[in-house]
């Protein structure tokens, strides 16, 4: 028993992928069981040793040839995303591949910086006679568990950032993807191979499976473990890590709230709602999930987005044309079904779509808008994760702050309007992320922090606090006076009245008291220490 789940492996057990689009079988693949996990964190560990020592000028040339292999492959790895997740091959180019291929050279280029030691002034008069550093050391080897929705980008973006730490990865990508993580890794031992860093074993390895393989990689004797997923799944591991004091980084998902206020563009707005709930069929952990409209705007803009949802073309990923590919599977397909069956059972109307399209294939769902919904509705409180745009009207900028707020997810929100009113709002939400007058495009942003709040998770990937997340650091302390034995040391007898002039001297308010109190603390400077 394992995380709340048990690890059954059966010796030889394989899975197989299909294409949401088509349904079509994919590939494949073996199961990594117990033993191959193991020897997998035990490859990992040994290149560890060598990577670990490897110049960080040359990890970063590593992460530049990397994002330069992206670059010449990103048409055949857009192909084999679209395949395996379903999404438009336009997003798989760019939230995918582009993303990861920035987030390589953002490591290459700024890892220098965040791994410099650091001075550490010391304030106490009495410890000026030291100085002291922090100093950057990788952890070890970082086990990384990914989901379907982003396969590249959100395992490649972690997996950059754990290499060029000098750490070595793990990856165990979702079941539903493998594919797209074998291509990662394919990727950066080519760009290994370029780089004449051929030593083995390789810093990054891949293990395929289900969520037992997930759990044993929890299990198994790693340094760090950054998990993306489900709330119920992060918490199984999160309870796992605990018990063993593994430090874990928990992307968990959201609810993400839109503000927009009544002085907000109404064309901009609605092009932005309509791109950020239906983006990768909405199966983004940052897409819009709420929207909140200033009543003033509100029935324009209901209409404005119900007219540009029913101009999207919904079609297989692979076709150039569609806007709007698929959802990853039947399941996903039936939470987001049962969410809109329940609103409209609450007193939510559906302005449009609300249905499968069958005609499509069997995980297609109708792009939609739903109004008249409220917070006793899972629609407005748990992750949809789908094509769906709940809309609702408030008043007053207060009003909007509470209703975002009232969630028990903290990812991303946006507000929309003029910058200065906007920016108070965005100060007063609870969310890792908040944009003003834009939405999604922050993950884009390799230099800027990715993570959320209460149920959304504990700490950050990406940018310089991701890569910080991948080391630990060492204080080294070196006394400039080696031959000095220290006033603080024994005998303590007769010390005590000098001590306490010398915390006078420290804090006492006033020059004249601090100067008096100075000449008090002469008998420290003259006794023998033992
Ligand atoms: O997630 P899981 P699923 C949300 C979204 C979606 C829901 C379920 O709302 O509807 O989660 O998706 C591995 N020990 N997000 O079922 O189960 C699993 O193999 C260790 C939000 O796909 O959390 C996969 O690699 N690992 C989200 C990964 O965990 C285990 C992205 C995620 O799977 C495991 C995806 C276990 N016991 C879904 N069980 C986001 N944050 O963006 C499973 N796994």
């Amino acid at each position: 028993m394992s995380n709340g789940i048990h690890l059954v492996f059966k010796a030889g057990e394989r899975f197989a992928t299909t294409n949401p689009a088509t349904g079509a079988c994919l590939a494949d693949y073996a199961i990594a069981g117990v033993a191959e996990v193991n020897s997998a964190i035990a490859r990992a560990r040994q290149a560890q040793e060598w990577w670990g020592r490897t110049p960080l000028i040359r990890r970063a040339a590593l992460l530049r040839r990397v994002a330069r292999l992206l670059n010449e492959e990103k048409e055949a790895l857009a192909q084999v995303i679209t395949a395996e997740s379903g999404k438009p091959l336009q997003e798989a180019l760019l939230n995918d591949v582009l993303v990861s291929a920035d987030a390589a050279l953002f490591c290459a280029e700024d890892a220098a910086s965040v791994l410099r030691p650091e001075d550490v002034p010391h304030h106490n008069l009495a410890l000026r006679l030291k100085s002291g550093r922090l100093e950057w050391e990788p952890l070890g080897v970082i086990g990384i568990i990914a989901p379907w929705n982003y396969p590249l980008s959100i395992p490649a973006a972690d997996t950059f950032a754990a290499l060029v730490t000098g750490n070595t990865v793990v990856l165990k990508p979702s079941e539903l993807t493998p594919q797209t993580a074998l291509e990662l890794e394919r990727v950066v031992n080519r760009a290994l191979d370029d780089e004449g860093l051929t030593t083995l074993p390789r810093p990054l390895q891949v293990i395929l499976g289900r969520g037992p393989t997930g759990g044993q990689l929890v299990e198994g004797d790693i340094d760090k473990l950054i998990f993306t997923g489900s709330v119920a799944t992060g918490r199984h591991v999160a309870m796992a890590a605990a018990e063993r004091l593994l430090p874990v980084t928990l992307e968990l998902g959201g609810k993400d709230a839109m503000i927009v206020l009544e002085d907000a563009d109404l064309d901009v707005a609605t092009s932005a709602a309509v791109w950020g709930a239906m983006l990768n069929a909405g199966q983004t952990c940052i897409s819009v999930e709420r929207c909140y409209v200033q009543r003033k705007l509100y029935s324009k803009f209901v209409s404005q987005c119900v007219q540009k949802i029913q101009a999207l073309k919904v079609g297989p990923g692979a076709d150039p044309q569609t806007d709007l590919g698929p959802l990853i599977t039947p399941r996903q397909l039936h939470i987001v079904e049962q969410q809109v069956d329940e609103a409209r059972a609450l007193g939510a109307t559906v302005q449009t779509g609300g249905r499968r399209l069958r005609e499509l294939g069997e995980n297609f769902y109708a792009p939609t808008l739903v109004t008249d919904v409220d917070h006793s509705m899972s629609l407005m409180c748990e992750e949809t994760f789908g094509p769906v745009l709940p809309v609702t009207p408030f008043d007053t900028d207060e009003d909007a702050i509470r209703m975002a707020n009232d969630s028990d997810f903290g990812l991303a929100s946006s507000v929309w309007g003029s910058t200065r009113r906007a920016e108070r709002i965005a100060r007063q939400l609870h969310a890792g992320t908040v944009l003003v007058n834009d939405l999604i495009s922050g993950f884009a942003v390799a230099a800027a922090p990715h993570g959320g709040v209460k149920h959304s998770g504990l700490g950050r990937t990406h940018g310089r606090l991701g890569l910080r997340e991948l080391v630990r650091p060492r204080y080294v302390d070196v006394d400039l006076m080696p031959s000095m034995k220290k006033l603080w040391w024994y005998p303590y007898a007769q010390n005590f009245q000098p001590m306490a002039a010398f915390v006078d001297m420290l804090h006492q308010p006033g020059l004249m008291a601090r100067l008096r109190a100075s000449l008090k603390t002469i008998p420290l400077l003259l006794r023998r220490r033992r």
